[in-house]
Protein backbone atom coordinates (compact mmCIF):
# COMPACT_ATOMS: atom_id res chain seq x y z
CA UNK A 1 0.00 0.00 0.00
CA UNK A 2 1.20 3.39 -1.08
CA UNK A 3 2.15 5.84 1.97
CA UNK A 4 -0.23 9.21 1.44
CA UNK A 5 1.02 12.50 1.45
CA UNK A 6 0.08 16.17 0.43
CA UNK A 7 1.69 18.45 -1.86
CA UNK A 8 0.27 21.68 -0.05
CA UNK A 9 1.16 23.97 -3.52
CA UNK A 10 0.88 23.50 -7.38
CA UNK A 11 4.54 21.99 -8.44
CA UNK A 12 6.34 21.28 -11.73
CA UNK A 13 3.48 18.31 -13.07
CA UNK A 14 6.60 16.15 -13.44
CA UNK A 15 7.55 16.33 -10.21
CA UNK A 16 3.84 15.25 -9.02
CA UNK A 17 4.09 12.60 -11.31
CA UNK A 18 7.12 11.47 -9.82
CA UNK A 19 5.32 11.28 -6.59
CA UNK A 20 2.88 9.99 -7.20
CA UNK A 21 4.84 6.17 -8.34
CA UNK A 22 5.96 6.42 -4.79
CA UNK A 23 2.88 7.54 -2.89
CA UNK A 24 -1.20 8.21 -2.85
CA UNK A 25 -0.83 11.95 -3.34
CA UNK A 26 -3.06 14.34 -2.63
CA UNK A 27 -2.31 17.59 -4.44
CA UNK A 28 -3.42 21.62 -4.80
CA UNK A 29 -2.49 21.85 -7.97
CA UNK A 30 -5.11 24.46 -8.23
CA UNK A 31 -2.89 26.68 -5.99
CA UNK A 32 -5.15 28.29 -3.49
CA UNK A 33 -2.58 28.66 -0.66
CA UNK A 34 -4.59 26.65 2.26
CA UNK A 35 -5.33 28.13 5.66
CA UNK A 36 -4.10 26.77 8.56
CA UNK A 37 -7.62 24.95 9.63
CA UNK A 38 -7.33 23.54 5.74
CA UNK A 39 -3.98 22.19 6.01
CA UNK A 40 -4.82 20.87 9.15
CA UNK A 41 -7.72 18.98 7.65
CA UNK A 42 -5.63 18.03 4.74
CA UNK A 43 -2.74 16.32 7.00
CA UNK A 44 -5.45 14.54 8.99
CA UNK A 45 -3.98 10.74 7.36
CA UNK A 46 -0.77 11.79 5.45
CA UNK A 47 2.46 10.72 6.25
CA UNK A 48 4.40 13.02 4.35
CA UNK A 49 3.90 17.07 2.98
CA UNK A 50 5.55 18.79 0.22
CA UNK A 51 5.71 22.37 1.75
CA UNK A 52 6.36 26.13 0.82
CA UNK A 53 7.50 28.66 3.03
CA UNK A 54 3.63 29.82 3.24
CA UNK A 55 2.76 26.97 5.18
CA UNK A 56 2.93 27.23 8.44
CA UNK A 57 3.72 24.27 10.78
CA UNK A 58 3.19 24.07 14.36
CA UNK A 59 2.16 22.47 17.60
CA UNK A 60 -1.44 23.38 16.76
CA UNK A 61 -1.04 21.70 13.22
CA UNK A 62 0.97 19.02 14.26
CA UNK A 63 -1.23 17.65 17.20
CA UNK A 64 -4.08 17.56 14.25
CA UNK A 65 -2.01 15.41 12.12
CA UNK A 66 -0.57 12.05 14.13
CA UNK A 67 0.44 10.30 11.44
CA UNK A 68 2.85 12.97 9.24
CA UNK A 69 6.25 11.95 9.99
CA UNK A 70 7.92 14.07 7.41
CA UNK A 71 7.28 17.77 5.98
CA UNK A 72 9.98 18.77 2.96
CA UNK A 73 10.18 22.09 2.37
CA UNK A 74 10.68 23.65 -1.12
CA UNK A 75 12.99 26.82 0.02
CA UNK A 76 16.17 26.37 1.51
CA UNK A 77 14.47 28.95 4.52
CA UNK A 78 12.16 27.02 7.03
CA UNK A 79 10.63 29.83 9.41
CA UNK A 80 7.35 28.22 8.39
CA UNK A 81 8.62 25.64 10.32
CA UNK A 82 8.63 25.46 14.37
CA UNK A 83 11.57 22.81 14.64
CA UNK A 84 11.52 22.39 18.31
CA UNK A 85 7.70 21.24 17.79
CA UNK A 86 8.45 18.56 15.01
CA UNK A 87 11.31 17.44 16.85
CA UNK A 88 9.34 16.91 20.16
CA UNK A 89 6.79 15.27 17.76
CA UNK A 90 9.13 13.06 16.14
CA UNK A 91 8.46 14.59 12.87
CA UNK A 92 11.38 15.37 10.29
CA UNK A 93 12.02 18.70 8.66
CA UNK A 94 13.75 19.21 5.17
CA UNK A 95 15.00 22.13 3.29
CA UNK A 96 16.46 22.65 0.16
CA UNK A 97 19.77 24.21 0.31
CA UNK A 98 22.87 24.49 -2.07
CA UNK A 99 20.78 24.01 -5.23
CA UNK A 100 19.71 27.88 -5.21
CA UNK A 101 22.80 29.36 -3.79
CA UNK A 102 23.90 30.90 -6.87
CA UNK A 103 20.52 31.44 -8.54
CA UNK A 104 19.62 33.65 -5.25
CA UNK A 105 23.45 35.66 -4.75
CA UNK A 106 22.88 36.45 -8.64
CA UNK A 107 19.42 37.85 -7.86
CA UNK A 108 21.08 39.81 -5.03
CA UNK A 109 23.49 41.42 -7.34
CA UNK A 110 20.47 41.93 -9.93
CA UNK A 111 18.47 43.91 -7.31
CA UNK A 112 21.57 45.47 -5.85
CA UNK A 113 21.82 46.79 -9.49
CA UNK A 114 18.85 47.42 -10.30
CA UNK A 115 18.29 49.52 -7.08
CA UNK A 116 21.79 51.31 -7.33
CA UNK A 117 21.26 52.23 -10.64
CA UNK A 118 17.70 53.42 -10.67
CA UNK A 119 16.25 50.84 -13.41
CA UNK A 120 12.39 50.36 -12.62
CA UNK A 121 12.26 53.99 -11.00
CA UNK A 122 13.36 54.93 -15.00
CA UNK A 123 11.95 52.61 -16.66
CA UNK A 124 8.21 53.67 -14.89
CA UNK A 125 9.27 57.10 -16.41
CA UNK A 126 9.69 56.16 -19.88
CA UNK A 127 6.18 53.87 -19.55
CA UNK A 128 4.15 56.76 -18.39
CA UNK A 129 5.40 58.88 -21.34
CA UNK A 130 7.27 61.78 -19.71
CA UNK A 131 10.54 61.19 -21.24
CA UNK A 132 10.91 64.49 -23.25
CA UNK A 133 14.80 65.43 -23.28
CA UNK A 134 18.40 64.25 -21.85
CA UNK A 135 19.60 66.26 -19.19
CA UNK A 136 22.71 65.86 -16.60
CA UNK A 137 21.71 64.39 -14.03
CA UNK A 138 18.75 62.52 -14.91
CA UNK A 139 18.34 59.13 -12.40
CA UNK A 140 21.67 59.81 -11.78
CA UNK A 141 22.40 56.84 -9.42
CA UNK A 142 25.25 54.79 -7.49
CA UNK A 143 28.06 53.68 -8.77
CA UNK A 144 28.77 49.73 -8.33
CA UNK A 145 32.03 48.83 -8.96
CA UNK A 146 34.91 49.86 -6.96
CA UNK A 147 32.42 50.39 -3.39
CA UNK A 148 32.14 48.87 -0.37
CA UNK A 149 29.58 45.74 -0.50
CA UNK A 150 28.18 45.17 2.97
CA UNK A 151 26.51 41.65 3.63
CA UNK A 152 24.65 40.74 6.54
CA UNK A 153 24.57 36.95 6.99
CA UNK A 154 27.52 35.27 5.44
CA UNK A 155 26.45 31.93 4.53
CA UNK A 156 26.52 30.36 1.12
CA UNK A 157 23.88 32.78 -0.68
CA UNK A 158 25.92 35.77 1.17
CA UNK A 159 29.15 34.15 0.01
CA UNK A 160 27.72 34.18 -3.58
CA UNK A 161 26.97 37.71 -3.20
CA UNK A 162 30.27 38.49 -1.55
CA UNK A 163 32.57 36.67 -4.58
CA UNK A 164 30.38 38.51 -7.13
CA UNK A 165 31.07 41.89 -5.42
CA UNK A 166 34.67 41.21 -4.95
CA UNK A 167 36.24 39.22 -8.52
CA UNK A 168 33.12 40.84 -11.14
CA UNK A 169 32.93 44.48 -9.65
CA UNK A 170 36.32 45.26 -7.80
CA UNK A 171 34.30 45.99 -4.63
CA UNK A 172 35.79 46.07 -1.00
CA UNK A 173 33.71 43.39 0.41
CA UNK A 174 32.75 43.72 4.53
CA UNK A 175 30.53 41.29 6.26
CA UNK A 176 29.01 40.94 9.69
CA UNK A 177 27.65 37.32 10.99
CA UNK A 178 27.08 35.37 14.09
CA UNK A 179 30.70 33.86 13.61
CA UNK A 180 33.28 34.90 11.70
CA UNK A 181 34.02 32.57 8.24
CA UNK A 182 37.39 30.24 8.20
CA UNK A 183 40.49 32.28 7.15
CA UNK A 184 40.24 30.40 3.85
CA UNK A 185 36.57 31.30 3.33
CA UNK A 186 36.98 34.66 3.69
CA UNK A 187 39.94 35.06 1.34
CA UNK A 188 37.78 33.30 -1.40
CA UNK A 189 35.06 36.37 -0.75
CA UNK A 190 37.79 38.88 -0.61
CA UNK A 191 35.76 39.39 2.40
CA UNK A 192 36.89 41.41 6.02
CA UNK A 193 34.47 40.55 9.41
CA UNK A 194 33.53 43.63 11.09
CA UNK A 195 30.92 44.60 14.05
CA UNK A 196 27.28 44.93 12.94
CA UNK A 197 27.88 49.02 13.25
CA UNK A 198 31.07 49.52 11.54
CA UNK A 199 28.72 47.16 8.33
CA UNK A 200 26.11 49.70 8.70
CA UNK A 201 28.34 53.01 9.06
CA UNK A 202 30.62 51.98 6.01
CA UNK A 203 28.45 49.81 3.23
CA UNK A 204 27.38 51.72 0.19
CA UNK A 205 25.45 48.45 -0.63
CA UNK A 206 24.26 46.55 2.11
CA UNK A 207 22.53 43.14 1.36
CA UNK A 208 20.92 41.34 3.73
CA UNK A 209 21.30 37.32 3.56
CA UNK A 210 20.45 36.26 7.43
CA UNK A 211 17.58 33.51 8.39
CA UNK A 212 14.97 34.90 9.73
CA UNK A 213 14.82 34.02 13.21
CA UNK A 214 13.27 35.69 16.66
CA UNK A 215 16.87 36.99 17.11
CA UNK A 216 16.49 38.78 13.24
CA UNK A 217 13.51 39.92 13.92
CA UNK A 218 14.06 43.82 13.11
CA UNK A 219 17.75 43.03 13.33
CA UNK A 220 17.32 46.31 10.53
CA UNK A 221 15.01 49.53 12.09
CA UNK A 222 14.73 52.73 12.55
CA UNK A 223 18.15 52.94 14.90
CA UNK A 224 20.36 51.27 12.34
CA UNK A 225 18.91 52.61 9.30
CA UNK A 226 19.95 55.60 11.05
CA UNK A 227 23.40 54.77 11.14
CA UNK A 228 23.81 54.18 7.19
CA UNK A 229 25.42 56.43 4.58
CA UNK A 230 22.95 58.92 2.85
CA UNK A 231 23.92 57.84 -0.40
CA UNK A 232 23.73 53.98 0.79
CA UNK A 233 21.39 51.46 -0.80
CA UNK A 234 19.94 48.47 1.29
CA UNK A 235 18.61 45.31 -0.24
CA UNK A 236 17.02 42.77 1.52
CA UNK A 237 16.56 39.10 -0.36
CA UNK A 238 16.11 37.40 3.55
CA UNK A 239 13.06 37.15 4.77
CA UNK A 240 10.07 39.69 5.42
CA UNK A 241 10.58 40.58 9.22
CA UNK A 242 14.05 41.16 9.14
CA UNK A 243 13.65 44.84 8.12
CA UNK A 244 11.07 47.25 9.85
CA UNK A 245 9.31 48.22 7.01
CA UNK A 246 7.78 51.11 8.22
CA UNK A 247 10.90 52.49 9.24
CA UNK A 248 12.42 51.72 5.99
CA UNK A 249 9.87 53.63 3.98
CA UNK A 250 10.07 56.76 6.44
CA UNK A 251 14.06 56.45 5.67
CA UNK A 252 13.29 55.80 1.95
CA UNK A 253 10.80 59.11 1.77
CA UNK A 254 13.19 61.49 3.70
CA UNK A 255 16.07 59.80 2.00
CA UNK A 256 18.21 58.98 4.76
CA UNK A 257 19.26 56.27 2.69
CA UNK A 258 19.09 56.60 -0.71
CA UNK A 259 17.49 54.14 -2.31
CA UNK A 260 16.30 50.11 -1.08
CA UNK A 261 15.74 47.00 -3.21
CA UNK A 262 13.70 44.43 -1.56
CA UNK A 263 12.83 41.25 -2.80
CA UNK A 264 10.48 39.93 0.84
CA UNK A 265 8.03 41.95 2.63
CA UNK A 266 6.89 41.11 6.55
CA UNK A 267 3.31 40.05 6.35
CA UNK A 268 3.86 39.16 2.41
CA UNK A 269 2.20 38.97 0.21
CA UNK A 270 0.77 42.50 1.65
CA UNK A 271 3.06 45.21 1.45
CA UNK A 272 3.47 48.09 3.85
CA UNK A 273 1.34 50.85 1.64
CA UNK A 274 4.34 53.53 2.52
CA UNK A 275 6.91 50.90 0.16
CA UNK A 276 4.40 51.60 -2.47
CA UNK A 277 4.32 54.89 -3.10
CA UNK A 278 7.63 55.84 -2.10
CA UNK A 279 9.93 56.00 -5.79
CA UNK A 280 13.38 55.07 -4.50
CA UNK A 281 12.69 51.80 -3.82
CA UNK A 282 12.58 48.29 -6.27
CA UNK A 283 10.19 45.93 -5.71
CA UNK A 284 9.68 41.88 -6.89
CA UNK A 285 7.62 39.73 -5.50
CA UNK A 286 10.20 36.91 -3.40
CA UNK A 287 11.35 35.60 -6.89
CA UNK A 288 15.12 35.67 -5.98
CA UNK A 289 15.21 31.62 -6.64
CA UNK A 290 13.10 31.78 -9.16
CA UNK A 291 14.68 30.59 -12.10
CA UNK A 292 13.28 27.38 -14.31
CA UNK A 293 16.07 25.26 -13.46
CA UNK A 294 16.63 26.24 -9.86
CA UNK A 295 12.88 26.05 -8.99
CA UNK A 296 12.72 22.65 -10.81
CA UNK A 297 15.91 21.29 -8.74
CA UNK A 298 14.62 23.07 -5.51
CA UNK A 299 10.92 21.06 -6.36
CA UNK A 300 13.33 17.69 -7.07
CA UNK A 301 15.29 17.70 -3.77
CA UNK A 302 11.80 18.10 -1.94
CA UNK A 303 10.34 15.41 -3.45
CA UNK A 304 13.52 13.30 -3.42
CA UNK A 305 13.36 13.67 0.92
CA UNK A 306 10.20 12.62 0.71
CA UNK A 307 11.07 9.98 -1.27
CA UNK A 308 14.30 9.07 0.65
CA UNK A 309 12.67 8.75 4.17
CA UNK A 310 9.08 7.47 3.34
CA UNK A 311 10.25 5.00 1.02
CA UNK A 312 14.17 4.36 1.70
CA UNK A 313 14.71 5.84 5.20
CA UNK A 314 16.98 8.47 4.08
CA UNK A 315 16.39 11.56 3.31
CA UNK A 316 18.53 13.92 1.83
CA UNK A 317 18.84 16.96 3.68
CA UNK A 318 17.45 16.59 6.90
CA UNK A 319 16.63 19.86 9.79
CA UNK A 320 16.24 18.05 13.11
CA UNK A 321 18.20 14.76 12.03
CA UNK A 322 17.50 13.50 15.86
CA UNK A 323 15.03 12.52 14.58
CA UNK A 324 16.16 9.78 12.40
CA UNK A 325 18.56 8.63 15.97
CA UNK A 326 14.98 8.05 17.39
CA UNK A 327 14.46 5.53 15.01
CA UNK A 328 11.26 6.30 14.18
C1 LIG B 1 11.24 30.24 -1.95
C2 LIG B 1 13.03 31.11 -0.35
O1 LIG B 1 10.79 30.71 -3.16
O2 LIG B 1 14.27 29.12 -0.37
C3 LIG B 1 13.85 30.05 0.30
O3 LIG B 1 14.08 30.15 1.51
O4 LIG B 1 12.80 32.11 0.23
C4 LIG B 1 12.54 30.95 -1.73
O5 LIG B 1 13.52 30.34 -2.51
C5 LIG B 1 10.13 30.42 -0.94
O6 LIG B 1 10.51 30.22 0.36
C6 LIG B 1 8.97 29.52 -1.29
O7 LIG B 1 9.07 28.24 -0.73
Amino acid sequence: MKKKILVARAVFPEVLARLEQHFEVASNQQDEPLTAAQLADQLRDKEGAFTTGGERIDAQLLAAAPALKICANMAVGYNNFDLPAMTARGVLGTNTPDVLTETTADFGFALLMATARRVTESEHFLRAGKWQRWSYDMFAGSDVHGTTLGILGMGRIGQGIARRGAHGFGMAVIYHNRSRLPAATEAQCKARYVSKEELLRTADHLVLVLPYSPESHHAIGAAELALMKPTANLINIARGGIVDDAALAAALRARTIAAAGLDVYEGEPKLHPDLLTVPNVVLTPHIASSTVPTRRAMADLAADNLIGFLVNGKPLTPLNPEVLAKGR
